[in-house]
């Protein structure tokens, strides 16, 4: 019997901007509460909730000031309560994210537990995420404490035992409540080298990137809280390899079930930064892809996301969000939703929600997007060159407000909302979701295939039109059964061999072309055959 995570599809919820109950402009327990039908008739089975842990909100919750509370501006831990048992009563499960590399500046550790953070007399020359130094300079004690985050996100130190224990006790008291596992924030980043030194352009990410005791306090997190419990966990882990992963998710291993690989996240960037913009070339994406499929096959667990609250909304990434939107939404969400892993739906992908374009600098929110822009400016890069790679790579493009409805704000909120809708919300939301030719109801019915498809989570990959630039195509075999799955990432027409089987799925009628299928602009088919 496959663990019940192989057969699951996961839906991500950013609360701050999923649904406000109550008008402030900011999305709130309740709020999520209300939308629970909307999410149980998609057909997803675990919602990952982005943190709602009390914070000062400096990088929206990844700042956690009580891990025993909940942020105000969300609620209150009844609300909390109310909403696991709404869940559960959906016989959906509710996963949290666990942000424990790093903790708020203003949680009482920091004054009380200095030693539960890192300190040193002299800084390295190393970068942080959010622009400029990982030191900061704290007159008290007369030392600089590492943050790879903001200058409000101290770095934990792991190597501290009693660190270690106090994070488990808090785990174990969210598990206890019933929450359903964790997805955890950088977890590959707790095990940092002891003789931390400068790096070249200070990147300093060999030093604490899969570190040298990462492996060891998984294992004891396994074996001191997470193995006691029937869960999923899943590692946010930057700048892995297929065989890093295995070793994070290998049953043997006992440490975590799977792991948020990046690699196809940076394809479209020419070098390590991501603002550094370059073209996506589908024959990397294929060839990235497959290489994930083979090195987690035989063991260990991936992922399978396009979207979150980091990356730019992918049908105005890899897709087309003008004239084939819908056609390349579902085009998109067929290429992921067939392959081997556990898929990870993004709150509006599965509307087909597109990018936000804002002109001034003042519409942005996110601490990452404000400091590169300060950075920026600072060294004399003119304003609207930054503003085209913000426009195209900002996390706002994904933390707009949920597009519920055509009402003001998309429905999201009655009041002022915290971060600008998009003003297309009008011609995208959720109100066509019964349409049975939306984006919606086309995720339904991916998510109902790998529930009832032992093919899909179990099948070999094999890629297809390997060096084709426009066509991403691949069977799955299984016993007798076998899955071709062919998406056109271009406007271009294309023909293809006619797969054997009959059409299982496809985002346009079928075309009867002779042996041959012609693939229309961003078209997507699966062929089916026993
Ligand atoms: O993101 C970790 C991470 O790798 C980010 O630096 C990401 O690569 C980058 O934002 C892409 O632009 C996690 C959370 O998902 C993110 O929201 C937090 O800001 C970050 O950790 C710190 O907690
Ligand atoms: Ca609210």
């Amino acid at each position: 019997m496959d663990e019940w995570w192989k057969k699951s599809t996961v839906y991500q919820i950013y609360p701050r901007s999923f649904m406000d109950s109550n008008g402030d402009g900011i999305g709130d327990i309740q709020g999520i509460i209300q939308k629970l039908d909307y999410l149980n008739g998609l057909g997803v089975d675990i919602l990952w909730l982005s943190p709602v842990y009390d914070s000062p909100n400096d990088d929206n919750g990844y700042d956690i000031r009580d891990y025993y509370q909940i942020m105000t501006e969300f609620g209150t831990m009844a609300d909390f309560d109310e909403l696991l048992s709404e869940v559960h009563d959906r016989g959906m499960k509710l996963v949290m994210d666990l942000v424990v590399n790093h903790t708020s500046d203003e949680h009482q550790w920091f004054k009380n537990h200095p030693d539960f953070y890192i300190w040193r007399d002299k800084p390295t020359n190393w970068r942080s995420f959010f622009s400029g130094s990982v030191w900061e300079y704290q007159k008290e004690r007369g030392q600089y404490f590492l943050h790879l985050f903001s200058k409000k996100q101290p770095d934990l130190n792991w190597d501290n035992p009693e660190l270690r224990k106090t994070v488990y006790e808090m785990m174990r008291w969210w598990l206890d409540k019933g929450v359903d596992g964790f997805r955890m924030d950088v977890i590959n980043m707790i095990s940092k080298v002891s003789d931390m030194h400068d790096a070249p352009g200070g990147d300093g990410s060999h030093q604490f990137l899969n570190g040298p005791n990462v492996h060891r306090y998984l294992k004891e997190m396994n074996k001191e809280v997470l193995s006691k419990y029937d869960i999923v966990t899943v590692g946010e882990t930057p700048g892995t390899t297929p065989k890093e992963a295995r070793d994070y998710t290998a049953v043997k291993n006992q440490e975590l079930n799977m792991i948020f690989t990046f690699e196809h996240m940076g394809l479209d960037q020419a070098s390590g930064e991501k603002w550094d913009l370059k073209p996506l070339l589908l024959t990397d994406l294929k060839k990235n892809m497959e290489k994930w499929q083979h090195g987690l096959h035989d063991e260990g667990w991936n992922s399978l996301y396009w979207n979150n609250h980091d990356q730019p909304r992918i049908v105005s990434r890899f897709g087309e969000d003008t004239d084939w939107r819908v056609e390349s939404a579902k085009m998109l969400a067929t290429c992921l939703h067939f392959m081997q892993g556990t898929p990870y739906i993004y709150q509006g992908e599965e509307l087909g929600m597109t990018n936000v374009h804002f002109d001034s600098i003042d519409d942005y929110k996110d601490i990452e997007t404000l400091n590169m822009y300060k950075e920026k400016r600072q060294a004399g890069v003119p304003h609207d060159d930054i503003m085209q790679q913000i426009q195209v790579k900002s996390r706002d493009n994904a933390r707009t407000p949920m597009q519920w409805s055509a009402e003001p704000n998309g429905g999201f909120t009655t009041g002022t909302p915290w971060l600008k809708t998009n003003p297309n919300y009008k011609k995208i939301n959720a109100l066509q979701h019964t349409d049975p030719n939306s984006v919606y109801q086309y995720y339904k019915k991916l998510i109902g295939y790998r529930k009832k498809m032992d093919i899909i989570t179990h099948g070999d990959f094999e890629l297809l039109y390997r060096e084709d630039g426009e066509i991403f195509a691949y069977t799955r075999k299984w016993n007798d059964e076998q899955l071709t799955v062919y998406c056109n990432f271009s406007k271009n027409i294309k023909s293809a061999a006619r797969p054997e089987g009959k059409l299982l799925i496809g985002n346009y009628t079928e075309t009867n072309a002779g042996n041959d299928v012609l693939l229309r602009p961003y078209e997507a088919m699966v062929y089916y055959q026993q």
